[in-house]
């Protein structure tokens, strides 16, 4: 099945879906491994790989490591056109539409378009959407971006329709990682009933709660990585799973 049929069955299914992000320049292959292998059995949905600006020099090795051992679907989150791998089933093909950087809108997809067809991989468009989130995130830094101020609801529907029309598959709400406030269940809510689109939600969530509330207001599927980086804490992780996919919508 196609990786994007699969992620919409997964919605479909349990309400939300629940991805574990894991970055090779955070995490060292060892406990990378250790984390696949753990996700699959605490009920975690797929993998998303990647998200550092900076990339490390083995990315592909360290990709391929990955993929072998995780049963879990293993879907890139490349921060760049470096970072793309043919040992993965699919990759966001992010745009970074919040902003106006043209390297990040436009340019790095141009340089990596080829390498994701010659590898074969599956590209699932995704609108990727930086929003305000208490500090100066990785992301806002390095891509010289402006985040969507957290109480402007209407610029991020408008951002989110534009790119339903422009063809794009999924929204990526992203308060940036390790962000002290997640993403408003407010502006959740505003984005996912304006567009239909199905909508990730990441950064800064860390409590079951802060995952519950975004699946109530309308989110398809909640990313966490910062804290489930460094601790073995594989019994928080389902506690995680759990609430993610036993929330109710108060949506769509
Ligand atoms: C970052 O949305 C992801 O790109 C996850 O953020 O590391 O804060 O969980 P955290």
């Amino acid at each position: 099945m196609p990786l994007f049929e699969h992620l919409l069955k997964i919605k479909e299914e349990k309400g939300a879906g629940f991805f574990l992000l894991l970055d090779p320049d955070r995490v060292d292959g060892k406990r990378l491994a250790e984390m696949a292998e753990a996700a699959a059995m605490c009920g975690v949905d797929a993998i998303l790989a990647g998200s550092s600006f900076v990339g490390c020099h083995d990315f592909d090795a360290r990709m391929a490591d990955l993929k072998k051992a995780s049963t879990l679907p293993v879907i890139l989150f490349p921060g760049n056109s470096r970072q793309i791998s043919r040992h993965v089933d699919g990759l966001l093909f992010l745009s970074l539409i919040s902003g106006r950087n043209p390297t990040y809108l436009i340019e790095e997809q141009v340089r990596g378009a080829s390498l994701i067809k010659s590898y074969g991989l599956e590209p699932i468009p995704t609108a990727y959407m930086l929003i305000e989130s208490g500090t100066v995130t990785s992301v806002q830094f390095i891509s010289n971006t402006q985040p969507i101020p957290r109480d402007k609801t209407d610029l991020a529907k408008a951002h989110a329709l534009a790119a339903k029309y422009l063809g794009m598959k999924m929204v990526y709400l992203e308060a940036g990682s390790g962000a002290t406030i997640p993403v408003p269940e407010e502006m959740i809510t505003g984005v996912a009933d304006y567009c239909g689109l199905p909508v990730i939600v990441g950064g800064g969530i860390r409590r079951p709660e802060e995952a519950a509330s975004r699946v109530a207001a309308g989110a398809s599927f909640i990313v966490i990585g910062t804290r489930l980086e460094y601790e073995n804490d594989t019994r928080y992780m389902r506690e995680l799973a759990d609430a993610i996919h036993c929330s109710e919508k108060t949506t769509i």
